[in-house]
């Protein structure tokens, strides 16, 4: 058997929601003397707080994000804000997110193993505050793929990561008692499900005031709109995403939840940002990372130069990921398969079919989902800077038309495509220039 570590100890208590009466948000000037107070930070930090720097980088769409330095080190501190921070005060958004995350955190990185999630350093939940590790020296790999830089592992460690924390968080790993408690503890996220239910399964596919296309687009979102196969597989869709609560999703994994070091023999990957963290099914974590991916590639003829050869290593990252996540999963499944679901007392010698027949499930369900984040990240609000940062909008819009079109054909036809090799053969032929 493989030695994992006893995967119910960070499940004893799943997440719960405390009060937030004495809720006060962080701010640059009063942020070093509320740190200094915390057990353990001033000493990582060092010296006197009214020494340190800080500064405020978030760059998300939710929440505030500060690093602080100090003479002998550095630490991250990420406060929820009562409010969507991509809107402002009139989008209220619950404290509570907080705590999934952290919840999250903490599971991941028992699941995945070390060094894939920032160390968390202290939890506040009254006051919806993650101190963590500063992951310096890393960018965000989005903006890394968009700079063209070639992260060799990153693709992999990411299916290794879904495969982990999915399979772990599941009724394949856990006892029913467990996995049921902690479904209903992370269902309490309905605030930020409800988010991606809207934005990416709803609002693209109606006239909502929220949505945000480039206006060149705006006869292939009406041809979109009124294809009913289109309207009838996204709500399929979204029926499958509010309903199958197979495990524990990180709920948000595009590669701006994933940071990089430099690309090289050393580079180092780290996931962050689950605060959309909820029981959902597992091809939507896999499937958010070939969207993104997919993505990029539809972005390269758009950023010229030697396009064609960066989207041909993009696009091989996509069947890296999936290889790493089918590899990965397998293996759990021979060595890490202690839950109530799928027992070999009743398999028999069917195991590796049946390991072979949910691999070809959570493939059908990553090529739905992909298709359905990329529609939301071109249609709807929060687009990707790979794409929305093109100019002219001409070149812009027809790298994005590109890649809607593939879109919709994982949207309708997820089921009968037969690989995620197949389906990055049909984003090479669709999203070239000449298409
Ligand atoms: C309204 S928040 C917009 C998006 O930002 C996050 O990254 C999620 O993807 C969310 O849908
Ligand atoms: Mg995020």
């Amino acid at each position: 058997m493989d030695q994992v570590s006893p995967l119910t100890d960070v499940r004893t208590t799943p997440p719960r929601v405390p009060s937030f009466a004495d809720y006060a948000p962080l701010s640059v000037a009063e942020a070093p003397a509320r740190l200094a107070a915390l057990p353990g930070i001033a000493a990582r930090l060092g010296g006197d707080p009214s020494a340190w720097s800080i500064s405020e980088v978030g760059d998300g769409n939710l929440n505030f994000v500060y690093i602080v330095n100090g003479p002998d080190g550095s630490v991250c501190a990420k406060q929820a804000l009562p409010y969507l921070r991509l809107v402002g005060e009139s989008w209220p958004l619950p404290l509570s997110r907080a705590v999934f995350e952290h919840a999250a955190l903490v599971r991941q990185a028992q699941d995945a193993g070390p060094g894939l999630v920032p160390d968390v350093l202290h939890f506040e939940a009254g006051q919806a505050l993650i101190v963590m590790e500063n992951l310096a020296g890393h960018v965000i790999w989005r903006q890394a793929l968009i700079d063209r830089q070639r992260h060799e592992t990153a693709a992999p460690v990411l299916g290794r990561f879904c495969a982990d924390t999915l399979f772990k968080s599941s009724d394949l790993a856990l006892d029913p008692t467990t996995r049921k408690r902690e479904m209903a503890g992370f269902a309490a996220n309905d605030a930020l499900c409800q988010i991606s239910e809207d934005l990416i399964f709803t609002d693209p596919y109606h006239d909502h005031p929220g949505n945000d296309f480039t206006p060149e687009l705006a006869p292939i979102v009406d041809e979109m709109r009124a294809d009913a196969a289109w309207r009838m597989a996204i709500q399929d869709w979204k029926w499958a995403f509010m309903t199958r609560a197979e495990a524990l999703l990180h709920g948000d994994l595009h590669s701006g939840s994933a940071m990089v070091t430099p690309a090289g023999s050393d580079e180092r990957v780290r996931i962050i940002d689950p605060e959309f963290a909820f029981y959902g099914p597992m091809g939507f974590d896999v499937g958010a990372v070939l969207a993104n991916l997919w993505l990029n590639a539809a972005s390269q003829p758009g950023w010229g130069g030697d396009w064609r050869a960066q989207q041909d290593w993009v696009l091989a990252q996509t069947t890296q990921m999936w290889d790493a996540f089918t590899g990965r999963f397998s293996e759990l499944w021979r060595t890490a398969r202690r839950g109530e679901a799928m027992v070999d007392r009743v398999l028999g010698q069917a195991g590796p079919e049946a390991c072979a027949a949910m691999l070809a499930r959570i493939q059908v369900d990553a090529l739905g989902f992909a298709g359905a984040k990329m529609t939301r990240r071109i249609v709807g609000l929060a687009g990707v800077a790979d794409l929305a940062r093109l100019e002219p909008p001409a070149t812009r819009a027809a790298c994005e038309a590109r890649a809607l079109r593939m879109a919709g054909h994982l949207v309708k036809e997820a089921r009968s495509i037969a690989s995620v090799a197949a389906a990055t053969d049909m984003a090479r032929d669709m999203l070239g220039e000449t298409q």
